[in-house]
C-alpha cells in the first residue's frame, strides 16, 4: 500500500531533498506550505506536478489539525522553523511561536488526528551552543546560545515527552549544519559560495562576513535527509546525532572556496563587526557513531567536494542569470 508523507517546511533545502527522496521511494508526499500570493515555491517547482501541497502554519493550530485530518500520513516530518540563527535575536518571540511552541501544536495535532503517525522532529546541534564536550553525541548536555537554539531544545524535549507520555512514535534527529546549493543565501556557507561566484564573474569586488573563527561540522543536505527517514523505519522511536564528525573554521569554508575559484581570499574578505553575534557558538563537531551503527547512515561528500559544489552551482546560476539580463 502507498504510504503518505506529510512535510512540514517543504518549501525549505531539507524539505525539498526529503521530498525527492520519498518520492523515489513511492511515498505520496503531502507537502505543507505557508500561504504565498505569487503561489510560487523555487526548492520544489520540478516536484509540483508529483505533489499534494497544503497551506497552514505553524503559528496556527486549527489548521494543523485540518490538513492532518485531511492527509491521514503514515509519516510526519517536521521541517518547518524559523531557522536563521541571527535572525533570532531580532525576533525571539516569532521565532519561539514557530520554532519551539509550533512543534507543540503539530504533536498535539498528530496526537488528536493520526497518533498511529511516526513523527520526526528537526532538532539542532545549537541546542548543544556552549558544549562543555566535543565531539558531541546524544548524551551531552544542552547550552543553547540563541533564541533559536532555546526554542529547538523545547522541541526536542517535548518530542522526546510525548513518546514517553502518549507513546508516540516520535524520534528528534540532531542534525549538525547540512549545506547544498538549494541552501538559504543568508547562511555563511551559501553567502561564501554565491560571492565567490560574482567575484569570479566580475559582478562584485568584496564579501563582508562576521566571526571567521567559528568551528562547524558541515555536511551535505542530501545525505542528511536520508538520516530523517531512516529513524522512522526502526523498529522503537529513539533519538539521533547526525554529523561527519569532522569540524572546519568558517576561514576554512572561505579559502577552499576562494581557491576553487582560483581568487585569493585575503584581497576580498572584509570584517564586518556588525556581523558578529551577541553571543557565539564557538565549535559544534558530531560524534554521529550511533546514526552509523544503529541507522547504518553513511556520507556521500566530504567538506571539500560540498564547498566545490556549491561554488560550481553559484558560478552556474549567476552565469546564467547575467545571460538573461
Ligand atoms: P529552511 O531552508 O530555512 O526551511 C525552513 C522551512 O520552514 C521553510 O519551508 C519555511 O517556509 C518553513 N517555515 C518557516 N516558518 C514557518 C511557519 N510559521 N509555518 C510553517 N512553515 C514555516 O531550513 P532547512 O535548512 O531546510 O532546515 C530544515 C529544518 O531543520 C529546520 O527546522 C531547521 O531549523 C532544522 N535544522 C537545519 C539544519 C541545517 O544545517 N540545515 C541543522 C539542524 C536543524 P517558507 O519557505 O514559507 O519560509
Ligand atoms: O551559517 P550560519 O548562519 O549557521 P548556524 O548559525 O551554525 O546555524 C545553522 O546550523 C544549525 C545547526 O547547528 C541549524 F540548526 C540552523 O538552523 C542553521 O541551519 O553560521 C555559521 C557560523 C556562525 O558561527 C556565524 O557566526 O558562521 C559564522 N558567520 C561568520 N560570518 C556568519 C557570517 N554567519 C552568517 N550567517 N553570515 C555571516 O556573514
Amino acid at each position: 500500500m502507498t504510504k503518505t508523507a506529510f512535510i512540514t517546511g517543504i518549501s525549505g533545502q531539507d524539505g525539498s531533498y526529503l521530498a525527492e527522496l520519498l518520492l523515489g521511494k513511492g511515498y505520496h508526499v503531502v507537502g505543507m506550505v505557508r500561504r504565498s500570493p505569487q503561489d510560487v515555491y523555487p526548492r520544489i517547482e520540478h516536484l509540483r506536478d508529483r505533489i499534494t501541497l497544503v497551506q497552514a502554519d505553524l503559528t496556527d493550530q486549527a489548521g494543523l489539525i485540518r490538513v492532518l485530518s485531511a492527509s491521514q500520513p503514515d509519516e510526519v516530518y517536521n521541517l518547518g522553523a524559523q531557522s536563521f540563527v541571527a535572525a533570532s535575536w531580532e525576533q525571539p518571540v516569532l521565532t519561539a511561536e514557530t520554532t519551539g511552541v509550533g512543534v507543540a501544536r503539530l504533536l498535539e495535532a498528530v496526537r488528536l488526528v493520526c497518533p498511529h503517525a511516526r513523527f520526526y522532529q528537526a532538532s539542532s546541534s545549537e541546542m548543544f551552543g556552549n558544549a562543555a564536550t566535543t565531539p558531541q553525541d546524544e548524551n551531552t548536555p544542552f547550552h543553547p546560545r540563541s533564541p533559536y537554539g532555546v526554542a529547538k531544545a523545547f522541541g526536542h524535549h517535548l518530542t522526546v515527552n510525548y513518546r514517553e507520555s502518549f507513546g508516540l512514535f516520535a524520534c528528534s534527529g540532531i542534525l549538525f549544519n547540512h549545506e547544498s546549493p538549494r541552501r538559504g543565501r543568508e547562511f555563511v556557507t551559501r553567502k561564501i559560495s554565491r560571492q565567490v561566484a560574482c567575484i569570479r564573474l566580475g559582478s562584485e569586488e568584496q564579501l563582508r562576513l562576521g566571526n571567521l573563527h567559528a568551528r562547524r561540522d558541515w555536511g551535505f543536505a542530501g545525505d542528511y535527509v536520508e538520516a530523517m527517514w531512516l529513524m522512522l523505519q526502526q523498529e522503537s522511536p529513539r533519538d539521533f546525532v547526525v554529523g561527519t564528525g569532522v569540524d572546519h573554521s568558517v576561514a576554512d569554508f572561505v579559502e577552499v572556496a576562494f581557491a576553487h575559484a582560483g581568487l585569493d581570499w585575503r584581497r576580498h574578505v572584509l570584517i564586518d563587526e556588525t556581523l558578529k553575534r551577541p553571543a557565539e557558538v564557538d565549535l559544534l563537531r558530531a560524534d554521529p557513531t550511533k546514526a552509523c551503527e544503529e541507522l547504518g547512515w553513511k556520507l556521500s561528500v566530504e567538506f571539500e567536494a560540498l564547498v566545490r559544489m556549491m561554488v560550481d552551482a553559484d558560478t552556474e546560476e549567476v552565469n546564467q542569470a547575467k545571460g538573461n539580463a
